[in-house]
């Protein structure tokens, strides 16, 4: 169903065909996390809801990809957080921003920014990539992204944003370059997230900032590393071949 989404987003001009290889790699990284949240993610999904609880300009950054499966979950998270929505696409033309914009708002969001306003630009990023909002991304302390570029990814850390990231390959340039790495389904995380977020809603500073040193992402995508090739060896050790009676 999700393919499905994505190819159909593709044809409306929202997804771009490179999108499409970028779902494929995503569905593979998803069978061997067992397509299903696990501790590691979960653990970083409750410190991005900690740190978008903190945050004073948090902007949720949004793609072609991203909008297609979880336009929706966006909004949702957005209104939980009064976290900021930004197109922000890395192949960027201003007719897929626009179309992008309009399914958010189809989906509830009230104000999208990077359309018409992405006149700022990413130190370090060439020209159409690093564009972005001087009310949103530019001046944002918290940013989160999905399925995103790593070259990006990185150039927000070096202006000295959070970056949470929500990448199925623990291995991707993104996954090691950001604050909080989510190895999840953006479908799964984002709802995930909001739900964290309604639980912690009551806390104060105090708690969800502890909760925030004791978060190490190291160690989270080392746990992530850990299971995929723990869940590879188990599958070795009881044997793949389908019998066929
Ligand atoms: O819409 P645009 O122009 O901004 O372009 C979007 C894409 C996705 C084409 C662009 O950002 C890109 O090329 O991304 P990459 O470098 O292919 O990285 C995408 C990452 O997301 C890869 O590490 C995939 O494994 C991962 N991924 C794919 N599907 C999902 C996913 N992660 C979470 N949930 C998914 N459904």
């Amino acid at each position: 169903m999700l393919r499905e989404r994505v190819v159909e987003a593709c044809r409306e001009g929202i997804v771009v065909p490179e999108g499409l290889i970028a779902h494929g790699r995503g569905e593979c990284f998803d069978y061997l996390v067992g397509e299903e949240t696990q501790f590691f993610a979960e653990e970083a999904e409750r410190a991005a809801a900690a740190v978008l609880l903190l945050a004073r300009r948090p902007v949720i950054s949004v793609n072609g990809n991203t909008a297609a499966l979880a336009a929706r979950e966006v909004v949702e998270l957005a209104m939980a957080t009064n976290a900021l929505i930004e197109v922000n696409l890395f192949y960027r033309t201003e007719e897929r921003a626009r179309k992008i914009a309009e399914l958010l708002r189809r989906n509830g969001a009230r104000e999208v920014l990077g359309v018409d306003d992405a006149t700022a630009v990413i130190p370090g990023l060439e020209h159409a990539r690093g564009r972005v909002s001087p009310r949103g991304i530019y001046v944002a302390d918290v940013v989160l992204v999905a399925l995103e570029d790593g070259d990006r990814t990185e150039a927000l850390r070096r202006m000295g944003k959070t970056v949470i990231a929500i990448d199925l390959n623990p291995l991707s340039h993104t996954a090691r370059a950001a604050s909080i790495t989510i190895v999840d389904n953006v479908v799964r995380a984002l709802p995930r997230i909001t739900k964290y977020v309604e639980e912690m809603r009551t806390w104060d500073e105090e708690r969800l900032e502890k909760l925030l040193k004791e978060y190490d992402n190291e160690k989270v995508l080392a746990e992530a590393l850990r299971f995929i090739s723990k869940r590879l060896l188990e599958l070795a050790e009881e044997g793949v071949t389908i019998s066929l009676g």
